[in-house]
């Protein structure tokens, strides 16, 4: 046939308007943009639906082996492995109930370890699942070896960024290894992602809340308040400044630390900023539960106020945050000695592994707590969720938007439909959401990768082992401003 699919009768949204169209595709492709499409192997009724880019997000930690579980220092012991509780198959279920396509996740490196052996085994378990994926190559360990040998080893890979900590105990560099790092991206050509919160300034809060007695979960907001996010972010962005490296700030939690790349930008800085769901549906208050409960919500940056939500919307208007990811972490809450009870229940906050689940919530809680509620536009959405993760991540324009020639990964979309968030909604292997009993309006019905419908109404079907390593060359977007005199580190000319 002409056309291995066509989407029928939906109102087309790119990220640069919408419009009512087919979508004639073929070969995993959108071969076709035409008001009417005839013929056709097989046809995806649209009407009455949106149809959106497959989401694209680009912070996810799937199947990822973690030493301590992003515990707080003196918390687990750095020996303790904790991997996260699902696989690339379960993660990709849920990220195509949530109307996701791609995702960018995280390889490990663990300190006194090189990068490439886990590298190896991090691609085998990606290659198991269905879902399309590319990589961060953490560096915890900046030694010459890791970032002489082994990093243009990954960037032939296809990795084009970087990911630093600066805290958590077996994952923060100093200032003198992330300046390593930084020189070491620009060299190479990667992008470098940063989480931003100062690790003595928590260590020092979180001990003295601990002494204090004062050990619930909803501590664990106290022991990171946003000023220590505010510093790490300008700090990080002070040194990417200096040598002249384009960054993206992720999970900014907070109008204070957004300021701070707002400020960047202003300086011509090439500084990108992300925030995620839980900072604009999820706060503090929500860890103040009974016993364990609160940990549920645990995640850091710490979730914040109800005031502050309003101020991170504000900073996603103005344009200073322009990615949406979900920071999706596999964590269960009531499995004995594993996920959020890796150290067991009667643990001190610094003892719980932060982080949640949020795949396959990401899409409907921005679309219905931004869109339907009138705080952004459907193409701000759109952009927000796929395209600029996509161009950000090199990833453009195969992925990220509808255009003719890009993949063809698309998310029908009833903007109508009233759904109560649960669990089982979620179709992760993961036994909660922290979104549970959270009203959205706004939902996907659909979901195609690469022209093969892998979820209808709910129903999600995939062959283990579809999902495609998106390799990722050298581009223009993240190339440094050229500011350093020639010969200092100059970046490889991009061809
Ligand atoms: N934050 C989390 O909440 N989870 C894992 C990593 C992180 O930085
Ligand atoms: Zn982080
Ligand atoms: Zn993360
Ligand atoms: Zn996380």
């Amino acid at each position: 046939a002409d056309y291995d699919l066509v989407v029928r009768g939906g109102t087309v949204a790119s990220g640069l308007g919408t419009m009512r169209c087919d979508i004639g595709i073929r070969g995993g492709r959108i071969v076709a943009l035409a008001e009417s499409i005839p013929g056709g192997a097989a046809t995806l009724d649209a009407g009455g639906l949106l149809v959106l880019p497959g989401g694209v997000d680009t912070h996810c930690h799937i199947e990822e082996p973690s030493r301590g579980g992003y515990t707080s220092a003196g918390g687990a012991p750095a020996t303790e492995v904790t991997v996260q509780e699902e696989s690339f198959g379960s993660a990709s279920v849920s990220a195509f109930a949530g109307g996701t396509t791609s995702v960018v996740c995280f390889v490990p490196q663990w300190k006194g370890e090189g990068i490439l052996p886990r590298l190896a085994d991090y691609e085998a378990r990606a290659a198991r699942g269905m879902v399309d994926y590319s990589f961060h190559q953490i560096i915890s360990d900046a030694t010459d070896d890791v970032l002489e040998r082994e990093v243009p080893e990954v960037v032939a890979r296809g990795i084009r960024s970087l990911k630093v900590f600066l805290t958590y105990e077996p994952l923060h560099l100093s200032d003198e290894a992330f300046l390593k790092v930084l020189v070491t991206a620009r060299r190479h050509g990667c992008l470098v992602t940063v989480h931003c919160e100062n690790y003595a300034a928590i260590n020092w809060r979180t001990e003295a809340l601990l002494k204090a007695g004062l050990t619930a979960p909803k501590y664990h907001a106290w022991s990171r308040p946003p000023v220590v996010e505010r510093e790490a972010t300008h700090r990080a962005i002070a040194l990417a400044e200096l040598v002249d490296q384009p960054i993206q700030v992720f999970h900014v939690s907070c109008a204070e630390a957004a300021e701070e790349i707002a400020r960047a930008q202003h300086r011509g800085v090439k500084v990108w900023g992300e925030t995620c769901p839980q900072y604009l549906a999820l706060a503090a208050a929500d860890m103040d539960r009974p016993g364990f409960d609160g940990a549920a919500y645990m995640c850091s940056p710490s979730p914040r106020s109800a005031e502050e939500q309003g101020r991170v919307w504000e900073m996603i208007r103005r344009g200073t945050l322009d990615v949406v990811s979900s920071d999706h972490c596999g964590f269960s809450m009531h499995r004995p000695g594993a996920g959020k009870q890796a150290g067991g229940t009667a643990v001190p906050f610094r003892d719980i592994p932060n982080g949640i689940p949020g795949l396959a919530a990401r899409l409907p809680i921005l679309f219905s707590e931004g869109v339907s509620k009138g705080r952004i536009s459907l193409d701000h959405f759109v952009r927000l969720t796929a395209t600029n993760p996509a161009r950000l991540m090199g990833l453009a324009p195969r992925k990220g938007a509808i255009a003719i020639g890009g993949d063809a990964d698309l998310a029908l979309w009833d903007p109508k439909k009233k759904v109560t968030i649960t669990n089982a909604l979620m179709q992760h292997a993961i036994d909660y959401t922290p979104y549970e009993g959270l009203e959205v309006t706004g939902w996907p019905v659909a979901t195609v990768r690469r022209g093969t419908v892998v979820m209808r109404d709910g129903v999600v079907q995939a062959e283990p082992g579809t999902g495609r390593f998106l390799a990722r060359g050298p581009y223009d977007f993240i190339a440094p401003r050229g500011l350093l005199p020639d010969g200092f580190d100059a970046a490889p000319r991009l061809e």
